[in-house]
């Protein structure tokens, strides 16, 4: 449909000696046809050009009663042509605007009803990932730690040679140096040599000299050693290490904290006893060894037989260590210990070979979703 009448030139032919109820018929007119031309705008392209075609400047049909009807109205006429065609106005935008809203509501409905989700339909199974074993070692060690007061501190894993050995009461040509072989990183002539950490414990020093007790951290982090791979070595591999420094903190301290990590890490029928070891940097020292967690202590070949197994290295801190950071050694006391993050995993979750860990196989790693 054309909805432009005057096109038509049905509607809008001159007033000429029109009375006041003429001028006012000829208006109802206008309006009828008008409300016919809305009906038939049913989308946004319709409305357009039904708005053009009744408010259009140049030739819209308001200019044209505007030319045709008010402006040569003679006078008596004149304010009753004017009043009906500011009604009409009136009447036209009004009945656009509630046109327009009306269509773009049905637009966005008819958008929404395209769109509508069938929920009936089988959904899509999008393959998930799952965090790494030893990342959920990590996270347990940490909730267990942190329940304890402790916090969580890291640090650089590139070295110097006082805070890996030194301060740890380890000097040069000590043999202990030789159990971690290390990797040294080429230093221009003059600068002092760096070096791949090759524990986490550095961090006892680093940590001692920025705080007074009391401390209790544990550090969890990436260590470097130049040991062939086999299945209980790798030359990277994850440490956590545990300091806690206070006013009489003795060995009891030690052995309770140790016995309820290890029970809350593997388990309440696990026992834990306590071997004499030695490290330079605790005295005494001890290494953790657990019931065995495959046998349960009857004796296996996991743990040839004798139903204990090596779980961590750890100590009093040896008052030596002090004297490299300042703390007052017949006023404090404390314990360390350094927890192996792949072996302490492989025993929870019986992995018998430490280099699955780092060959991202997703058929190893699916089943610690
Ligand atoms: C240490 O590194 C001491 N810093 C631990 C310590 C801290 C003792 C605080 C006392 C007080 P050790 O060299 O034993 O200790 O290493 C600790 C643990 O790291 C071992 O028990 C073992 O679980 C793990 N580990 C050692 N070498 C490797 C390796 N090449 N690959 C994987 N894990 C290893």
């Amino acid at each position: 449909m054309d909805p432009n009448p005057i096109s038509t030139g049905k509607i809008l032919s001159p007033l000429d000696a029109a009375t006041p109820e003429q001028v006012a018929a000829r208006f109802g007119e206008l309006r009828k046809q008008f409300d016919q031309d809305t009906a038939g705008a049913t989308d946004e392209n319709g409305w357009k050009s039904l708005r053009d075609a009744w408010l259009g400047r140049k030739s819209g049909v308001l200019t044209q009663v505007t030319d045709t009807w008010l402006k040569p109205s003679k006078p008596e006429l004149k304010r009753a042509v004017g009043q009906s065609l500011n009604e009409l106005k009136a009447h036209i935008e009004a009945a656009l605007e509630s046109r327009r809203v009306a269509i773009e509501a049905a637009a966005e409905q008819s958008v929404l009803a395209r769109e509508r989700e069938d929920l009936s339909l089988p959904g899509v199974a999008r393959p998930l990932g799952s965090r790494h074993p030893l990342r959920q070692t990590f996270e347990e060690i940490e909730r267990i730690f942190l329940s304890l007061g402790y916090s969580v501190v890291s640090g650089p894993e590139m070295e110097t040679p006082y805070y890996n050995f030194e301060a740890l009461h380890i000097p040069e040509h000590h043999p202990a140096r030789d159990n971690m072989d290390t990797f040294y990183m080429a230093a221009p002539q003059g600068a002092s040599p760096l070096l791949l950490r090759t524990h986490t414990s550095p961090m006892q020093v680093r940590t001692m000299e920025k705080q007074q007790p009391p401390v209790r951290i544990i550090v969890p982090g990436k260590v470097y050693r130049r040991d062939n791979p086999d299945a209980t070595h790798g030359f990277m591999f994850h440490q956590i290490e545990g300091l806690a420094v206070d006013t009489d903190i003795t060995f009891c301290d030690f052995k309770g904290t140790v016995e309820y990590f290890v029970r809350e890490f593997l388990g309440p029928k696990i026992k834990t006893r306590l071997r004499p070891s030695y490290f330079p940097f605790t005295e005494p020292s001890v290494e953790v060894d657990a019931t065995c967690v495959f046998c349960g202590g009857k004796g296996c070949n996991v743990c040839k037989q004798s139903g204990w197994i090596e779980l961590f290295g750890a100590g009093m801190v040896d008052p030596a260590v002090y004297g490299f950071v300042n703390y007052d050694a017949k006023r404090y006391s404390g314990f360390a210990f350094g927890l192996g993050v792949e072996r302490l995993t492989q025993l929870k979750y019986n992995i018998n070979d430490l280099q699955l860990y780092f060959q991202n196989d997703v058929r190893f790693l699916r089943q610690f979703a």
